[in-house]
């Protein structure tokens, strides 16, 4: 496989619903789409790098500026036998895993689109059918979140999450519980809190929360091993697993007993699946997380979740809850039950719509195999 030119696009969507995490509330998505061309067949990546850096150190414009100087010229012209291959021949250039994921993911959807193969058989899926469960961001009020996860759970999502900050989190969980029962309920605090919260993260445990995503901070690992001896309920860990070595160091250290995956904060599939495999072999279960993804990362996501260890319902939910229209056409859409079914087609398997592509670009430059 070869990738003869590469091209990026940085769109913007407005979101369906704000979304409000301990980190801030955004009301539209502005990303990077990668688009690679190769033997004339096209393959597509979305890059999970927010405008701003507070899920993580990327940004658009530093993984704009990696790719475009970095990544670009080490994968065009090129010939790559497998797009498993990519993240190690990027390995000179340190951290940047969304720049990375981002390319890779156009990669596999190039391979597989040549290969005549749903990215799922190529991935090492098996299943067509993936569970789906809700991120619900922070609400005014403890009524508007009622409201929501009452919605969500009447569409038939199988998992409600929670976001989680100081002054929203114990009487959130506690409304929730009292109206709603034994429903699958988690919560996800995006690294708000400190070792010495522990009184106050220790309340949850009342509540029987099917796992705490991210109490602590981003780089913490000891503090969340030591949390995670005060707390009956199981730390997952999302913004620490930034590389299948830190995974390694958390479950030596039984940091977290449960993992997300998103391929962006991993640096694409291949570690993802070493990732998943590494929890496979340790007994601890994963899910696929979510970053507010359009239907062309959200395929991606629905893709990888096909993988054996993906035991818990991810964070992958209709577009109709993010953007109104999405990027691709039909829609993702999720059934009675919550479940999502697999794109069937060639790669991501999924029809994107130029023309809402073009409709959302703010700046876009291609990059090609300098001719001698
Ligand atoms: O921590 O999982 C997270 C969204 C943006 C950044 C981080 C996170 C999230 C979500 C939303 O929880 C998941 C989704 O619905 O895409
Ligand atoms: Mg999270």
């Amino acid at each position: 496989m070869k990738i003869e030119r590469l091209e990026l696009a940085l769109l913007r969507l407005p979101l369906v619903h704000f979304f409000e995490t301990s980190f801030g509330r955004v009301h539209d998505k502005t990303f990077i789409l990668v688009r690679v061309d190769g033997d004339g067949v096209t393959g597509y990546g979305e890059c999970v790098a927010d405008a701003n850096p507070f899920y993580s150190a990327e940004t658009n414009e530093s993984a704009w500026q990696i790719i475009s100087g970095f990544i670009a010229p080490r994968v065009i012209g090129v010939d790559v036998e497998h797009p498993r291959d990519l993240f190690q021949a990027l390995g000179a250039i340190r951290g940047h895993q969304m720049a990375k994921a981002a390319v890779e993911m156009a990669a596999w959807d190039l391979y597989a689109r040549q290969q005549d193969l749903p990215l799922w058989r190529v991935l090492g899926g098996v299943r067509d059918r993936i569970a789906s469960g809700v991120s619900i961001g922070i609400q005014d009020s403890l009524d508007q979140l009622i409201a929501r996860v009452e919605r969500e759970l009447a569409a038939g999502y199988r998992r409600i999450k929670i976001k989680i900050k100081h002054g929203w989190d114990v009487e959130a969980v506690a409304a929730v519980r009292r109206r709603f029962g034994s429903i699958a309920l988690m919560v996800d605090a995006n690294g708000a809190y400190r070792v010495s919260d522990g009184d106050r993260l220790a309340e949850l445990d009342a509540y029987d929360l099917m796992m705490i995503e991210q109490p602590l901070d981003y780089d913490d690992l000891l503090d969340h091993a030591a949390l995670q001896k005060r707390l009956r309920t199981p730390i997952c860990l999302d913004e620490s697993i930034k590389s299948v070595n830190a995974a390694r160091e958390a479950l030596a250290l039984d940091a977290c007993r449960i993992v997300n995956i998103k391929p962006g904060r991993m640096g694409g599939f291949t570690e993802s699946i070493r990732l998943h495999d590494l929890c496979a072999a340790n007994g601890i279960p994963v899910w696929h997380g979510g970053m507010l993804e359009s239907g062309i990362g959200r395929a991606a996501n629905i893709h990888l979740s096909t993988l054996p260890n993906f035991t818990l319902p991810g964070d992958i939910a209709a577009s109709e809850r993010y953007f109104n229209p999405d990027l691709i056409e039909p829609p993702i859409q999720v059934s009675s039950t919550g479940t999502i079914a697999v794109p069937t087609g060639p790669g991501l398997g999924v029809d994107i719509r130029q023309d809402r592509v073009d409709a959302a670009t703010l700046r876009r430059e291609s990059f090609e195999v300098a001719h001698a």
